[in-house]
């Protein structure tokens, strides 16, 4: 007997309705839930196969604990036992900066991952906090921060309604985009074209959505930031600077035009290969578009000059008067975001509050660059000690973040690591404790970080669609047991965390006069919450304050979990809307458009433009049926073109002497791989590209499928040393390096008799 259950889909930011069909407790079938009021039906072949990313035989159903160097299945007790010696010893003994914390990215698709971490880092008190944001997007965190004064007001493009798009260093047609939630984002790119609208691509390759594209510039990597600030030239040189309705909350435009003004379309033509009129055609289109709306992504961040890049796209959002207005850039409003409280100025955006111990780094968000994580545990210096114990949760940066060799031998040395993570692979397999979550099937979903990304404002939650395999904890309760282990409350009860935020919560609402709960029994109201547990309990709690929510009462008809929960397809909240001045968190009260440490960073743009480039560079891509390093393993997701080549243009392979199919090593200051070419000129010259998250040939793990066809690990062309300086953001594209065909490299090796 089968039957169908709802899940939102967790396997990328698109957050697509899932119809899973369900033979006893094993998932078989998923299509898109067609009455899912966000993605309509959409589903991509990742979503597709749903069933077998949950099934995979390979994900880890119970704790594992080393003994005697080994290992082995344990209960769970034992394990949150080990956790509770193995942390507390190393505070005590070292304090606690000494215990690291990395996040890595599937914490933004899990509930557990939105609601403990914040406890957790709370409650250990260590700066040593790295996630994957620092080789992702930081610095759009920061702009947003300088900007709005709030690192995580990051404005999304309106893509159902703007007439023109200009899409930076994305490519959604395999990603299906990122920090711009939209299920179906290949359709929405074909609306566009048909309502009349126009999509420019700039990406050193002609990627799928290149090719959909009405312009293609294949710039070369890492130079965006002065192709954006010449573009700004241009608007203030031909006096096409139009902010509109937003003039009232903007300070600094002066000062923006004269930061501006080195950067002329003449003089970054060369260093970005795009020719002078092109840039000031871009910047007269984006004018003249009735609206438009400027958004980069991976190739415009992960790159020297990511900061200043994402700034820019915002700053061009703002000149065009795009920016918070439909059919432009706009902030959304989620329905688990804070109550919204009066406009005015605030305690503004803060870097460098504290420097990483071994190279000084400032920290960004609270948060240290991940290519420092190696160099934390492995380098002794005077001013502190080196991380101890590591606790991991959905993170794999040996394969995710640079000089992954590094990494792995730092990880071997240390006292004690704990992982939440469902498999063992080339970074938990140093853990002392794993702790695994059950599979997707058997988790609730709602989308606490990606629908204040979304390009429609909705909500939409959905229950287990399977009940728990008996053994099996809730990923919300293992790191609620988790945090409690960690700092010194070991044993406690696990809804205690969830009570005690809920307290702390409620607590803090009822003084706040703009809150609708204002002057009220923060115990009265926590006796209201409904939920058959602690983190239902906490999503109806931030419903019900939030922006739609029904304040406990003071608004019948507003959100709240038992009014989501009668909509299983979610609720439909309307279009993106106009939001400012009430989104701006900064001193001023402003958008603060040439902020300091922006300015400062300028002078390093400046340099770039007298900078000879690189022989050879190396940019990275994705593939639409993979994700980051953990979906290898799943038989139905890989083969084909889904594979760890090296894209080379014909004209560098013929001076290379690359054969299509042939091996070739690639040569980075980090280290050397070998992988095959593949002669293709979708990438331009000078470019060349590898996909990042294969390298799956290490020792001790349990991915059987994936270490069929490891591929090789990119991120170890890399040494991390290459960062941008004001996010410390990790630089992943445009590193340069050498290729040379792996006969050739014998040869050269071979004595000649
Ligand atoms: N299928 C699939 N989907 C995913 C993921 C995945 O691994 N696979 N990962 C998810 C994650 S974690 C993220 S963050 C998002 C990322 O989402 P996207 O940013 O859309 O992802 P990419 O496909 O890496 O696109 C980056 C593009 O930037 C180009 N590029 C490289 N260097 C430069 C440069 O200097 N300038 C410009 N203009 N372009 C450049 C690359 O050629 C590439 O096409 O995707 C998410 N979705
Ligand atoms: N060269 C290069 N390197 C890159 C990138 C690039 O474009 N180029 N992209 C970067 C980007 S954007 C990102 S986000 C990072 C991603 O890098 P990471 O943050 O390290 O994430 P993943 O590689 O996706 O690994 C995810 C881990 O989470 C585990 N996991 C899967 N599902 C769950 C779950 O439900 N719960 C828990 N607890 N764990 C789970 C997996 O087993 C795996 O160990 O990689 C970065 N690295
Ligand atoms: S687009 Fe993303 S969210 Fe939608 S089905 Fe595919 S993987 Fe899932
Ligand atoms: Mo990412």
């Amino acid at each position: 007997m089968s039957r169908t259950a709802l899940r939102i889909c967790p396997l990328c930011e698109a957050t697509c309705g899932l119809t899973l069909t369900i033979e006893g407790t094993r998932v078989t079938g998923a299509r898109g839930d067609r009455e899912d009021v966000f993605s309509k039906g959409f589903i991509c072949p990742k979503g597709a196969s749903f069933g077998a990313v949950d099934g995979d035989p390979d994900r880890l159903r119970t704790p594992l604990v080393r003994k005697d160097g080994e290992l082995r299945e344990a209960t769970w007790e034992e394990a949150f036992d080990a956790v509770a010696a193995g942390v507390r010893t190393v505070v005590e003994r070292y304090g606690p900066h000494s215990v690291g914390v990395v996040l890595g990215n599937p914490n933004v698709h899990t509930m557990a991952g939105a609601l403990y971490p914040p406890v957790l880092l709370a409650g250990l008190g260590t700066r040593s906090v790295f996630t994957a944001s620092t080789v992702d997007q930081m610095p759009k965190h920061v702009s947003s921060g300088l900007l709005y004064g709030d690192a995580n007001a990051i404005p999304v493009p309106d893509l159902d309604h703007t007439d023109h798009l200009l899409l930076i260093g994305a490519n959604p047609l395999e990603s299906n985009g990122s920090l711009c939630t939209a299920a179906d984002f290949p359709g929405k790119l074909k609306a566009l074209k048909a309502r009349g609208g126009t999509l420019t691509v700039i990406d050193p390759r002609r990627t799928r959505t290149a090719k959909l594209a009405d312009r293609h510039i294949a710039i070369r990597p890492g130079t965006d930031a002065l192709l954006l600030a010449a573009m700004a030239y241009a608007l203030f040189e031909e006096g096409l600077v139009d902010t509109g309705e937003l003039t009232p909350h903007l300070q600094g435009l002066e000062e923006l035009r004269a930061a501006v003004q080195d950067f002329s379309p003449e003089a970054v033509a060369g260093a970005c290969d795009v020719d002078a009129p092109t840039i000031r055609t871009l910047a007269r289109e984006l004018a003249a578009a009735p609206t438009a709306a400027v958004y980069g992504r991976i190739g415009s961040c992960t790159v020297p000059h990511g900061t200043l890049a994402s700034w820019l796209v915002d700053v061009l959002n703002v000149l065009t008067g795009n920016l918070d207005r439909p059919g432009g850039a706009l902030f959304p409003q989620a329905a688990t975001d804070r109550t919204p409280r009066p406009a005015g100025p605030s305690h503004g955006f803060t870097l460098a509050r504290w420097r990483s111990r071994v190279s000084g780094h400032p920290e960004a968000k609270g948060e240290l660059p991940l290519s420092a994580l190696a160099e934390e545990i492995d380098t002794g210096t005077d001013e502190g000690v080196p991380i101890r114990a590591l606790i991991t949760s959905a993170a794999n940066p040996v394969l995710s973040a640079p000089d992954g060799d590094r990494l792995d031998k730092a990880l071997g040395s240390l006292d004690f690591m704990v992982s939440i993570d469902p498999y063992l692979n080339e970074t938990t397999r140093h853990a002392t404790v794993v702790l695994p979550p059950p599979p997707p099937s058997q988790s609730p979903h709602h989308d606490f970080a990606f629908n204040t990304l979304a390009v429609r404002n909705q909500v939409r939650y959905t229950r287990p669609a399977v009940p728990l395999e008996p053994g099996r904890l809730p990923e919300t309760e293992i790191f609620a047991r988790l945090v409690l282990a960690a700092t010194g409350m070991h044993g406690a009860d696990p809804s205690a965390v969830d009570e005690l935020v809920i307290g702390q919560t409620l607590g803090k609402a009822v003084k706040e006069p703009w809150s609708p709960v204002h002057g009220r029994d923060p115990k009265e109201l926590a006796a209201q919450l409904t939920g058959v547990s602690g983190p239902e309990r906490r999503l109806d709690m931030m419903l019900r304050l939030g922006p739609y929510g029904d304040g406990f009462g003071v608004r019948p008809d507003g959100l709240s979990l038992q009014r989501l929960l009668a909509h299983p397809h979610g609720i439909d909240l309307g279009p993106l809307r106009s939001r400012l001045p009430q989104p701006l968190k900064t001193q001023s009260g402003k958008v603060e458009l040439l902020p300091q440490p922006i300015a400062d960073d300028l002078p390093r743009l400046r340099a770039a433009l007298d900078r000879r480039p690189d022989e050879l560079v190396l940019v990275g891509r994705r593939h639409l049926r993979s994700n980051n390093s953990w979906m290898h393993n799943v038989p139905a997701l890989t083969g084909g073109t889904n594979r760890c080549t090296l894209h080379i243009h014909p004209e560098d392979a013929e001076r290379l002497g690359v054969r299509d199919g042939a091996a070739v090593r690639v040569k980075g200051a980090g280290g050397e791989v070998t992988a095959p070419a593949e002669v293709t000129d979708s990438v331009r010259p000078g470019v060349v590209s590898l996909p990042h998250g294969w390298g799956h040939d290490r020792p001790g793990t349990r991915m059987s499928h994936a270490a069929t066809d490891p591929g090789v690990n990119v991120n170890q062309l890399l040494d991390g040393s290459l960062l941008d300086p004001l996010s410390g953001n990790a630089v992943l594209n445009g590193v340069p390096i050498e290729v040379a065909a792996v006969a050739a490299v014998s040869e050269k090796l071979s004595p000649v008799t």
